[in-house]
């Protein structure tokens, strides 16, 4: 490992495109556990006239030969370091054969090829088929692949990749050799290689243009029928895509494989996904309809990939936002068709409130387009997707849909088959509807989150309504000088007998509107959270009532709820004194909880107050105690207060048998959040255990263990053993009881987090367990997370220590909720602080977590 201060970040600015190009590769696979053989022929071209020296990407490989066109090479021909295969006499045409060998069975980085349990599979996205073998790997190289699979048929009867399998053949020692062609020209990122036992559920699509497509979901024995969600879905969005974009599937199938060892969701690999278990299998008993929606959402992201992503791909990492930015954008689109608009909105504007600002506004800042880079994993952020998406929904909302749609047409026209940028894609936006977008682009090279502050007036004698804006955007970490952004504000203008609506195109400094109406109006900004800023515009109690009740977005609706809450919070934290919730307020959730009417999840997204990581975001220092109280308070009071209602809403809310549709959906988030105030009051235990034991689904019976955690209720070990007991064979399912776990909001827990690992379940080398434990701990326990003596952040630290030599994307994941000292009080900043500085002092520390322990604790 190099020493800590000589590691270099790799920089936008410096991109040059390559010397030599790969068209044609050719792979031979001999797989064995411990040993396996590759033989790799790849046809190179150079690019530059007399360029000579081809350095080839490559980690952790053992190389055993090198031929150039037939002719053996020498080790005196070609210089290997840690990182690289160099060869300094490359003709401009040549064929160069490479033969290594790998121990996939040793790999717990899962990254390059690897086992998961038993099976064979790789993950190459961004740069891990340099684990596999010396390559130009950079996703501006693309060419055609052939690959050939050789294998013990008894042990892994299923050989998989990319493409069309062209044949197979038995070899005179016993076993089989299948061989599959893909071809589309690819960046070996989304090269991909599956040899297991599986189970296969097939289904069929016909496409708009009338071909077949065989579609294979390879899962676990005796977890086909688990999967058939997942196939409906990835229907669906076959046919979304074709009725949204015109984009159609293009090769004869579609394969998904769910593995369990997986560092993410799912990956996108030409014709081969492979997905985490998690998000594929799926039935009433197994999962909840958070699960099931999530299911469809990541299954319709890797197939949008298709298009946005391989069929026109990134021309460098910086560009990750081009792919990524835009299939989340796609993904939601597409969640907003199947199930509920609103709710999948709300959704999406609390990750980037919780997460995304607070990234923005830690160490970690950075642009949708990064301008530099140590580790590329660590990149793959809420920043450059979920701000990424609402850059690309800002373009939507500019160009409208219409526009829109013929931005991509161009898009697609142009470059199809090409590695291209984040400009070329605003470009074909720019062109397609005649609109200068310059000063649009901004967003892709500024980070940080804009302030936009808003002042109204009213004058009466003119009978005009003045909206006036104001954008700062503060520094960052990463970057001093902010420019202007280019805004679109939607606006409502709630007057007695009208409303107005309408799209503000704010891009100076300070900007300002007038509109006719003939009274003062309650003003809706950011409606449909048109722009991700910070929005500052002061509304009294009353007004703020008044847009959740008439305005005419949900989203705004929920959001006025949402600040309303923010105030009240802010108001107890300021004065120290007890929060008391307005009259006016439980009067209102009094009245809809009455008769419980209209989309009843987007009554229960109404009804919860903001989260304490969502409320943490806009203070600095966050004032921990002080918000963990306020929350209490809030809780407290619309439990005893409201005890009668919530039960009665409860009780007229009587489930219907399972069935995954969106009333039901809705009807049982209204249920699970009645639930959790009845159990905040300590009784009810006999409410919740009928509750528990008459479920049908385990979405129902979750509610029941969430409440009981939330409220710290008597019944939650009795409940939670029999959970374990239940599902103790059924890892995806008692995932969810080590996060209830790991999260229950008493001293003990960080106590108990240990014997959790002792677990026969538990493995430190499977990501989920370690996530479903640690993620849970970290993101939904604040109250022991952040514990006054520091403990909290000692395990964390431990863990992350500890991960690190197994798998250092995940330990870089973990140890994000650490980094952000700086935004804490001075005791907790302290005790972060000194928790960071001891492991950044560990010597041997992987690229990614130096990387980001480095910014954190850099002046
Ligand atoms: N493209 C992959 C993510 C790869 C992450 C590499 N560390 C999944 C997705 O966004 O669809
Ligand atoms: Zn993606």
């Amino acid at each position: 490992m190099t020493q800590n201060t000589l590691r270099q970040a790799k920089r936008l600015a410096d991109y040059q495109a390559p010397d030599f190009t790969i068209t044609d590769v050719e792979l031979w696979f001999e797989l064995e556990p411990a040993t396996t053989l590759l033989t790799a022929r790849y046809q190179l071209k150079s690019q530059r006239k007399g360029a000579t020296e081809l350095v080839l990407d490559g980690q952790q490989l053992e190389l055993l030969s090198v031929k150039l066109n037939g002719q053996q090479l020498t080790p005196a021909q070609y210089q290997v370091t840690d990182d690289h295969l160099r060869i300094d006499q490359m003709p401009a045409q040549a064929e160069l054969e490479l033969q290594v060998r790998l121990n996939p069975a040793a790999n717990t980085a899962l990254e390059g090829l690897y086992l998961s349990d038993s099976a064979f599979c790789t993950q190459c996205e961004a740069e891990g088929f340099r684990r596999i073998c010396y390559y130009l790997d950079r996703p501006d190289v693309m060419a055609r692949f052939t690959t050939h699979i050789i294998a013990n048929q008894q042990r892994y009867p299923a050989l998989l990749s990319n493409g069309n399998k062209v044949a197979e053949q038995q070899l005179p020692d016993g076993r089989v050799q299948v061989s599959w062609v893909d071809p589309f020209p690819k960046p070996c990122y989304l090269f991909a290689l599956v040899a297991g036992d599986f189970d296969c559920l097939t289904g069929q699509y016909v496409t708009q243009s009338g071909r077949t497509v065989s579609l294979e979901f390879y899962v676990d024995k005796g977890n086909a029928a688990r999967a058939e969600f997942a196939l409906e879905a990835l229907k669906r969005a076959m046919c979304w895509d074709e009725q949204t974009y015109g984009l159609e599937y293009d090769l004869d199938s579609y394969m998904v494989v769910a593995v369990d060892f997986f560092n993410m969701g799912a990956m996108e690999n030409k014709g081969l996904n492979v997905f985490n278990s998690k998000y594929v299998l799926a039935d009433q008993q197994s999962a909840t309809d958070t699960d099931l929606y999530n299911i469809e959402s990541i299954i319709g992201h890797e197939y949008f990939h298709n298009w946005t992503g391989n069929r026109v791909t990134c021309r460098d990492w910086f560009q990750l936002s081009l792919k990524e930015g835009l299939t989340v954008f796609r993904d939601q689109q597409f969640s907003a068709d199947m199930a509920s608009a609103t709710l999948s909105r709300i959704d999406a504007v609390k990750t980037i409130r919780t997460h995304q600002f607070a990234e923005d506004a830690g160490p970690m800042a950075h642009p949708i387009r990064p301008a530099q880079v140590l580790e590329m994993n660590n990149f793959y952020t809420v920043t450059v997707y979920d701000k990424g998406a609402e850059v690309i929904r800002m373009l939507h909302t500019l160009l409208g849909a219409a526009g829109f749609r013929q931005g991509m047409d161009l898009y697609f026209a142009r470059h199809d088959g090409q590695a291209v940028t984040c400009d070329d894609f605003v470009s074909a936006m720019q062109d397609a509807n005649g609109r200068d977008l310059s000063l649009f682009r901004r967003w892709y090279s500024q980070s940080g989150t804009p302030e936009l502050t808003v002042q109204s007036s009213f004058d009466a004698e003119q009978q005009q309504f003045k909206l006036v804006f104001s954008q700062h955007t503060a520094a960052t970490a990463d970057q001093q000088d902010k420019r202007n952004l280019l805004l679109p504000v939607r606006i409502e203008l709630l007057a007695k007998n009208e409303k107005q609506q309408h799209l503000l195109v704010v891009s100076e400094e300070q900007q300002s509107f007038s509109f006719a109406v003939a009274e003062p109006p309650v003003a809706v900004i950011l409606a449909d959270f048109s722009a991700p800023v910070r929005l500052h515009y002061p509304q009294s109690v009353s007004q703020l009532l008044t847009v959740v009740q008439h305005a005419s977005d949900g989203v705004a609706r929920w959001d006025a709820m949402q600040q309303l809450w923010s105030d009240l919070v802010r108001q107890a934290v300021r004065s120290s004194e007890p929060l008391q919730v307005p009259a006016e307020v439980v009067a209102l959730y009094r009245a809809l909880l009455a008769t419980p009417e209209g989309d009843l999840a987007f009554l229960a997204e109404l009804l919860t107050p903001p989260s304490f990581d969502l409320l943490a975001e806009q203070y600095q220092p966050v004032p921990v105690d002080a918000l963990l109280q306020a929350l209490q308070q809030i809780r407290r009071q619309l439990a005893d207060e409201l005890a009668a209602d919530w039960l009665n809403c409860y009780q007229q809310l009587i489930p219907a048998p399972y069935a995954y549709r969106q009333e039901q959906v809705a009807a049982r988030a209204l249920r699970a959040l009645c639930l959790d105030y009845l159990a905040q009051s300590g009784q009810q235990a006999e409410l919740l255990l009928q509750a528990y034991q008459s479920a049908d689904n385990l979405t129902d019976q979750l509610a029941v263990l969430k409440a009981c955690r939330n409220a710290t209720h008597p019944l939650f070990e009795t409940l939670t053993a029999q959970f374990e007991q239940r599902w103790r064979e059924d890892v995806l399912v008692l995932d969810k009881w080590f996060a209830l776990k790991a999260s229950l909001p008493t001293k003990d827990t960080v106590y108990l987090l240990p014997h959790l690992t002792q677990h026969p379940q538990f493995s430190w080398q499977n990501p989920n367990r370690v996530r479903a434990v640690y993620m849970a701990f970290a993101q939904q326990n604040p109250t022991i997370f952040h514990a006054a003596d520091g403990k909290g952040y000692q395990v964390l630290q431990q863990v992350v220590l500890k991960l690190d030599p197994i798998n250092p994307q995940l330990a870089a994941r973990l140890v994000t909720p650490l980094l952000s000292w700086r935004r804490f009080e001075t005791h907790r900043a302290a005790q972060l602080k000194a928790v960071l500085s001891q492991m950044l002092a560990q010597q041997g520390l992987s690229n990614d977590l130096y990387e980001k322990l480095s910014k954190s604790l850099s002046d």
